[in-house]
């Protein structure tokens, strides 16, 4: 299994307007304690998801934090990222893993005790489950499962398990409380704050 620190995992998305560039969002975030980031686009294409994502990955490359890709595996193996996340119904887990090779982050999105039972650990590093909140960032999330539905859903999860939908300083604070989280992710409580190394601070 790959390792990585996932305990403030930031998720980017243009669907949350920054109050500043992405980069610039991302490197206060990072000041704040943020320990891995997720560059997730669900309206560009290929062209302008590198394009905004190549100095991302500049940056964090000479600060040490690793960057995760959502969905688009082609994208993480031409710039090299350090791993992927992928949702149920993207490419299938098997299919993710011989692309990025066996050194590379797995995440998998996992919503139900079904899905997370058929889990392949040989091949899946960490689960992102949630929404755990109703979060207004992504239009197909699946309703919101609330703690004691996360963590009936954590207690079963074979590998580290990351917390995401709605998150805010409360709300992670619940999450964090139950010892079952690997990570806490966020989108909106850092891109859309003023203040993003402030925001994560409270969420550290
Ligand atoms: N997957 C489940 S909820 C979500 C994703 C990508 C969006 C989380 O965004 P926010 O703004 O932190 O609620």
């Amino acid at each position: 299994m790959n390792t990585a620190n996932y305990h403030l995992y930031l998720v980017t998305d243009e669907a949350v307007r920054c109050r500043h560039s992405l980069v610039e969002t991302v490197r206060r975030a990072v000041e704040g304690g943020v320990t891995i980031v997720q560059y997730r686009s669900e309206t560009l294409t290929h062209e302008e998801q590198r394009a905004q994502v190549l100095p991302l990955q500049a940056y964090l490359r000479s600060v040490g934090i690793p960057l995760i890709i959502n969905d688009n595996v082609e994208l993480a193996v031409e710039i090299d990222a350090d791993g992927v996340h992928i949702g149920q119904d993207d490419m299938p887990v098997p299919q993710a893993r011989a692309l990025i090779g066996p050194h590379k982050i797995l995440g998998l999105t996992v919503t139900t005790s079904e899905q997370m039972a058929a889990v392949d650990t040989e091949l899946v590093d960490y689960v992102g489950c949630g929404p755990v909140f109703p979060t207004i960032t992504k239009d197909d999330a699946p309703p919101p499962m609330g703690v004691e539905g996360w963590v009936d859903l954590a207690r079963t999860s074979p590998l580290p398990v990351v917390a995401i939908g709605g998150l805010n300083r409360e709300r992670t604070a619940a999450i964090r409380a139950t010892g079952l989280a690997a990570g806490v992710a966020v989108v909106s409580a850092i891109c859309a704050a003023d203040n993003p190394t402030q925001a994560a601070q409270e969420l550290v």
